[in-house]
């Protein structure tokens, strides 16, 4: 298996994350989505990450559909994601704010950084932001110490807090419960071998 994209993208670390968790061995691909646009457009018609290639040739896009595809093939006692019921409704429900979330500290960050200076809007990035902190406000009310083991609630929750750890750490200061959850997820080893030293972007 391939698994393409860097790591600074916490949508192509989940992905990386769930297939150490769940003990599948994969390639790495470093190819930028900025800096190899047009390589990266062959692989995924949208030019955006994570794919993941499989043994089989077929490519996988989206990280989304990536999961389910890791969840249906290690079947449901070892699915990351519970596989039916209330737990699941629930398990998706703090998915999607993890993954929201992502989605609007990460056009904050498109906006402010990649976008020249003179194009910008302020009050629309101040919105991408109040957006973000709705998601961790929403988290920061879970319990982040009751599972013995990492699963998709968790991994997608640990990769928005390391996004957030990379590109504006301040923004963590204000949700003690998660920033404690953060310091343990950074201390573990799936998320040490996925973590960068640098924000990629625009480069990766
Ligand atoms: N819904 C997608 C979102 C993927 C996504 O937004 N990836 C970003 C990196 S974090 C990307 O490729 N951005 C470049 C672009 O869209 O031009 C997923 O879950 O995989």
């Amino acid at each position: 298996m391939i698994l393409v994209g860097q790591y600074d993208s916490p949508f192509v670390r989940r992905v990386a994350i769930s297939l150490r968790v769940l003990g599948f061995a994969y390639q790495h691909d470093t190819r930028s989505v900025f800096g190899d646009f047009d390589s990266m457009r062959t692989t995924n018609p949208l030019g955006r990450i994570p794919s993941l290639t499989l043994d089989s040739g077929e490519t996988l896009i989206d990280s989304v559909a990536i999961l389910d595809w890791l969840d249906r093939e290690v079947g449901p006692d070892r699915a990351l994601t519970p596989a039916s019921g209330a737990a699941r409704t629930r398990a998706m429900q703090l998915i999607a704010l993890a993954a929201g979330g992502v989605e609007k500290f990460g056009a904050e960050n498109y906006e402010s950084i990649i976008r020249p200076a003179e194009y910008r809007w302020p009050d629309w990035i101040a919105r991408l932001h109040t957006q973000g902190l709705g998601a961790l406000a929403a988290l920061e009310h879970e319990d982040w110490t009751a599972k013995p083991r990492l699963d998709q609630v968790y991994i997608s929750t640990g990769c928005l807090l390391g996004y957030l750890a990379l590109t504006q750490p301040n923004t963590l200061r204000d949700f003690p419960r998660l920033s404690a959850f953060w310091d343990r997820c950074a201390a573990m080893p799936e998320f040490i071998a996925t973590s960068v030293a640098g924000y990629g972007v625009p480069k990766g």
